[in-house]
């Protein structure tokens, strides 16, 4: 300081409370004039809508940024062990509102929006949401970075700048179209470019092999390709803490050098071209959940990230005068899932090639850094890469892969015994028509930690998937059970709820959140009861307004609201869903009178573009609607709804609504799920079958408030092993058949009787998802839940005991967890005015 000429208490001055870091009402509504003046360089009278949803974001990242610098300068200050997050996909949802409430500023805010002669509503609206996650793995990650901050942890989380997110889903004539996600187009107010803080990440090419002054055996890299990245940076800020962490995601460009290169050889297409190649790296986020396609920029995008974040955080701790070799006391690194899994060969890059150290010095230090989560069962969603493909990326990697493989199954070989089918199961390297490599293997051998995502999810890992390497390595396994933020969850989501709530516990379960039990004591009381059923119903008038905005339909609020949101996919069974829809419409035509509780079927999500029978999922629900929703015998006692683009800001509008949760995937396939959770914790009511974490929500809620249905994971493997025959099921139900038959015959689709083929075909033949065989059972719940529906005090202490019973569902618990077990990390609370 003294060196530019600035004593200590010129810059605390810029710190305490003033036009740009004040909260309140008055500061507030000064911040937003002076930005749309200043930044917008608009007045009143011509400022559009986006011109104040600028001008609010500007003054509320102000606010937000006098608490990130002060963060960032005490984690540099004190020594602590950071928490590093590789993801690829955040999916974070808007921001304004989030922040708002972590601030505590909402109701501030609200009041100088309207002093201002606008409503805070109508901008926070106005906010594109970054799309750049594809599900439960995107949003997982983003409820990991609040509770982080809420924990006041410290903890950076990398990934991808997308320029392009999740595509934006419309629904045309029934059949889902897909366009592109371009939410950078009106600028992001809440990123800053770090320009200065860019690497280079080199890319193809070929190995030169020498041996050094030393004596030493040596790989030189000569790319074909290099790209540089960009970090850009996000504050994520906890709830009503200082602590202001960053998300840093990287942006691909081209390295200005080439250009020069190429113009001085006179080769302005081949610079335009190079230019082009770079910019594509971080340009689009690939849609698909579950599935993947060994594509060739899938990988450049995987390792470009995780090479710009390992040489940012290699920097950092050498920057604070750290050995090299101690790189794992600055950083515990943590892999979502195998995306990332590259990084394992990347840091033994950086290690043996670029700071020099010898082979068994970098493999302590990187097999002491990572810790792995695995989120699928699914074999089909596994990571492979196919070798060649990957050599022509990764020469380099490729080579350190082999010797780390070497290494690896020269150790193993002795603990197996020499067992062959055993060191080809646990070997990185698969064998077949063509080699691949198992990254999920990658991940395992180069992670001190592997955990899965619920218990019954961990179980199912020991067991099948990971099942060597538990035998090899039983200590390195755990589960963490996820978790979603009540923040963003609960509080943003259903404000009312929210409000209510606290009016009887207090408001420390926004960030205790086991202290929801509270609520218990009120479950029974009849003024309590009223209030909440009296919340759920007001939630359900303003979907039924945005249903009849969206789409058209007219629903009934006092009907049941049915939901099922989440990506289309044939495990999670949607048409399990609608089979049942078929099923009461088919009751209904036998017998108009018969007395049945009115339903509202709300569906929604995304299915992957490529993936033709989640698109015929889509087109089926959206043409029983089309018959169901008009028919006359109905009387409006049905209803069928598919809400498009299913996204953060659409499910903050429907979970509060719902009455009932769909959780009905074939038992074994879904990890844990967090859709779930969101569900139960405003309300709703589950039926569900034994996977993932429902398991554990109906531990927790108690079995009497859960609507179970359906074989258990170890009857789906068994029925699956002895030969299952869908058809049988077929012949012998006469609803299913004849619900079948009315698909098939197009009684759905203008009597065309080819729409729905290759789908009833699936089902009746193959199903790999056992629907049939867990139909009956399905149906005669949700007789029950019927049943219990009708009984509206029952329903209602039902509803607020699964709300009382759900404090296990925190983010901040699963973090907790990960912190104490995986990380070894404690919080660091952040104090503003300097230290
Ligand atoms: C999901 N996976 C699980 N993958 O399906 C869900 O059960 C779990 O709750 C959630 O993770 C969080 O643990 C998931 O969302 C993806 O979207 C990947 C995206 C990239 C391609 C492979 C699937």
């Amino acid at each position: 300081l003294e060196d530019r000429g600035l004593d200590q208490n010129e810059v605390q001055n810029v710190l305490v409370e003033d036009a740009r870091t004040g909260l309140t009402v008055e500061t507030l509504k000064k911040a937003i004039q002076n930005n749309l003046f200043y930044v917008q360089g608009k007045y009143p009278e011509i400022a559009t809508r986006n011109d104040y949803y600028m001008a609010l974001a500007y003054a509320v990242r102000d606010r937000i940024l006098q608490r990130w610098v002060a963060s960032v300068k005490q984690y540099l200050q004190e020594k602590h062990r950071i928490v590093s997050y590789l993801s690829a996909e955040y999916l974070l949802g808007p921001h304004l509102a989030n922040n708002l409430i972590n601030l505590g500023i909402y109701k501030e805010t609200e009041q100088a929006t309207k002093e201002l002669g606008i409503s805070l509503d109508w901008l926070i609206e106005k906010e594109v949401e970054p799309g750049l996650g594809n599900g439960g793995l995107g949003r997982l990650a983003a409820c990991y970075m609040d509770s982080l901050a809420t924990l006041e942890v410290p903890a950076i989380g990398y990934g991808i700048r997308y320029q392009f997110g999740i595509f934006e889903q419309d629904i045309r004539d029934g059949w889902q179209v897909e366009d592109t996600d371009n939410w950078l187009r009106r600028g992001n107010p809440w990123e800053i470019a770090r320009r200065e803080l860019s690497y280079d990440v080199k890319l193809g090419g070929y190995l030169q092999h020498y041996t050094d002054r030393d004596g030493k055996f040596r790989s030189k890299w000569i790319p074909e390709l290099t790209v540089k990245g960009v970090a850009y940076d996000t504050p994520i800020l906890g709830y009503k803490v200082n602590t202001t962490n960053t998300l840093r995601l990287w942006k691909s460009e081209a390295p200005r050098s080439f250009d020069f290169q190429s113009f001085n050889a006179g080769d302005y297409n081949f610079a335009v071209n190079q230019k082009i190649v770079c910019e594509n790296l971080s340009k689009v986020l690939y849609p698909n959940d579950e599935t993947l396609n060994g594509k060739k920029l899938r990988l450049q995008q995987q390792y470009f990230f995780v090479s710009c974040s390992l040489q940012d955080m290699i920097g950092i701790h050498l920057r604070q005068g750290e050995k090299i070799e101690d790189f794992q006391s600055t950083f515990s690194v943590q892999l979502n899932d195998t995306h990332p899994a590259v990084a394992i060969a990347e840091m033994m890059r950086l290690l043996l090639d670029e700071h020099d150290l010898d082979w068994s010095t970098a493999w302590r230090v990187t097999s002491r850094t990572f810790a792995y989560t695995n989120h699928t069962l699914l074999p089909e969603a596994l990571e492979k890469w196919d070798l060649e493909l990957f050599q022509s990326v990764l020469p380099r990697h490729l080579e350190i892969i082999y010797e780390i493989n070497r290494r690896f199954l020269d150790e193993v070989t002795v603990r197996v015994y020499g067992d062959p089918e055993k060191i080809r199961s646990l070997s990185l390297i698969g064998e077949g028509p063509r080699k691949y490599i198992k990254m999920a293997n990658l991940a395992c051998v180069g992670s001190y930690a592997i955990n899965g995502v619920a218990a019954l999810h961990t179980e199912l890992l020991k067991k099948t998937v990971l099942k060597d390497f538990y035998a090899l390595y039983p200590e390195k396994f755990s589960n963490k059970t996820n978790g979603v933020t009540p923040r963003r969850w609960m509080v943003l989501s259903n404000p009312k709820l929210t409000e209510l709530i606290s009016s009887k516990i207090g408001d420390g379960w926004i960030k205790h959140l086991e202290e929801l039990s509270g609520l218990e004591k009120f479950a029974d009381d009849p003024d309590f009861q009223k209030q909440w059923m009296d919340v759920k119903l007001e939630m359900k008038k303003n979907l039924a307004r945005k249903i009849k905005n969206r789409t058209g339909i007219d629903v009934n609020p006092e009907s049941m609201f049915d939901i099922q949101v989440k990506r289309i996919h044939e495990y999670k069974r949607q048409h399990l869903n609608i089979l049942h829809v078929i099923t009461l419409y088919n009751r209904i035509k036998q017998n108009p009178e018969i007395d049945i509780v009115p339903r509202t079927f709300v569906f929604a999500g995304k299915a992957a573009p490529g993936y033709k029978l989640a698109k015929l999922m889509i087109k089926l629900i959206n043409s029983v609607g089309d018959i169901v929703n008009n028919d006359p015998d109905v009387k409006d006692r049905l209803k069928v709804v598919f809400y498009p683009n299913y996204n953060v800001t659409n499910a903050q509008k429907i979970y509060p609504a719902a009455d009932l949760s769909e959780q009905i995937s074939t038992a074994g396939k879904e990890a844990s799920g967090t859709g779930n959770m969101k569900l139960s914790m405003n309300g709703a009511l589950t039926i569900g079958t034994l996977d993932g974490a429902n398991v554990e929500i109906r531990e927790c809620v108690g079995e009497e408030n859960f609507f179970l249905f359906g074989l258990t994971a170890e009857e789906v493997a068994r029925i699956k092993s002895e030969g299952y025959n869908p058809y049988g099921y077929y012949q012998n139900n006469a609803e299913l058949k004849l619900a079948m038959d009315q698909i098939s015959s197009g009684y759905f689709s203008h009597l065309d009787d080819t729409v729905f083929k290759d789908l009833v075909k699936s089902l009746l033949y193959d199903d790999q998802f056992l629907l049939f065989a867990d139909y009956q059972s399905y149906i005669e719940c949700q007789d029950k839940v019927d049943v219990a529906y009708r009984d509206k005090v029952k329903w209602a202490k039902m509803s607020i005991l699964n709300t009382a019973r759900m404090g296990k569902f925190s983010s901040d618990r699963s973090i907790q967890e990960y912190c104490e077990d995986i990380w070894k990390v404690k919080s660091v609370p952040v104090s503003l005015n300097g230290n």
